[in-house]
């Protein structure tokens, strides 16, 4: 019997994975759409074949027909409903952040124990996207020796009013945290955070430099400018003892005219990261149906740290110094 699921929030992410769920997710179904304004949420379930919807999402959770949930609701929301879900033994795609505090997803994983299994995927997507595996199998093999230096941009063509530089450093970010975690096998040492002198403080997104020190000696920078204006653009080069891998420009064409060579960037991570989603919403499926976590898919101990080291970056900029990042201890439950 096919997987029944519940989305909660129809916005950008919740109505992005309610296609997703529509066309490219075998063996699932998309039961209910939730969102606080009921008409969005039927808007999107008529548009994707979701067969109910509900600004209820408590109530959603609840449902004897409803076997797992996709929690893409605001951030703030993700924690309760979450706890919802795990009180009721039910699975979880949390996106990211798996919520905004540390404490809060301290929590979590505090529940989640509580089950005496793993019910909880937090949508770090890029372990999933293509070019990043690749990345992951040319360290694995070694074809660039030991990883010395991991290079990444992350730039949004423009930031909303509301987003902060903080924003930048714990909404953003995160997905660099978790993929050179992911990739490199380590844990983040010390953490420092730079910003332009040229760049207002208080403009939406301004950008940053991070700089990470990690456990096993190498050094991660991370740019993140939201407000790049010409494209989305993800980069990333993992510079070795013998060589280095880049992700190449994900753009399938270049296109000639007007005496000019061309090539086209996303609007946004949606069409970037689109086979990365729909791997991950694919596994997560898969693990639900096998009974078993997913060997690549971030766990609730991954959202934990993401969470944990965007505090951290947010210290280091406050207080313009390098600063330790201090996990908690980790449950051999994740070993
Ligand atoms: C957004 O929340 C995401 O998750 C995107 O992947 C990221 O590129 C963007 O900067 C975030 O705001």
């Amino acid at each position: 019997m096919a997987v029944r699921v519940a989305i909660i929030g129809a916005g950008v992410m919740g109505a992005d994975h309610a296609h997703i769920f529509a066309k490219d997710v075998p063996g699932a179904v998309v039961q209910i759409i939730c969102d606080a304004d009921i008409g969005r949420a039927k808007a999107i379930a008529d548009a994707t074949g979701a067969l109910d919807a509900s600004s209820d999402p408590f109530e959603a959770i609840k449902r004897s027909d409803v076997d797992a949930i996709l929690v893409a609701s605001p951030d703030a929301t993700h924690q309760p409903l979450t706890l919802a879900a795990l009180d009721l033994g039910k699975p979880v795609l949390c996106e990211k952040p798996m919520a905004p505090t540390s404490d809060e997803c301290l929590a979590m994983i505090e529940a989640e124990i509580g089950k005496g299994k793993q019910l909880i995927q937090t949508g770090f997507m890029r372990r999933f996207d293509p070019a990043y595996r690749e990345m992951k199998a040319a360290l694995a093999a070694g074809s660039i020796g030991d990883a010395l230096m991991f290079h990444c941009f992350h730039r949004n063509v423009s930031a909303p009013d509301w987003f902060t530089t903080e924003n930048s450093i714990t909404n953003s970010a995160p997905h660099e945290y978790d993929i050179a975690r992911w990739l490199l096998d380590t844990e983040f040492q010390t953490m420092s955070v730079f910003r332009p002198n040229k760049a207002d403080p208080k403009a939406a997104g301004s950008p940053i430099v991070i700089i990470v020190q990690s456990e096993n000696g190498q050094l991660i920078n991370i740019e993140v400018n939201i407000n790049a204006a010409y494209g989305y653009d993800v980069r990333g080069e993992m510079v070795g003892t013998k060589g280095s891998v880049s992700l190449a420009n994900p753009s399938l064409t270049t296109t000639s005219a007007h005496l000019t060579n061309a090539l086209a960037y996303p609007a946004d991570w949606r069409p970037r990261f689109a086979e990365a989603y729909r791997l991950q919403n694919q596994a997560w499926i898969r693990t639900i149906i096998a009974d078993r976590p997913d060997p690549i898919a971030a766990n609730a101990w991954d959202g934990y740290c993401a969470t944990r080291i965007g505090e951290t970056g947010v210290d280091a900029l406050t207080k313009g110094v390098a600063v330790d990042v201090v996990l908690a201890p980790k449950p051999d439950f994740y070993a």
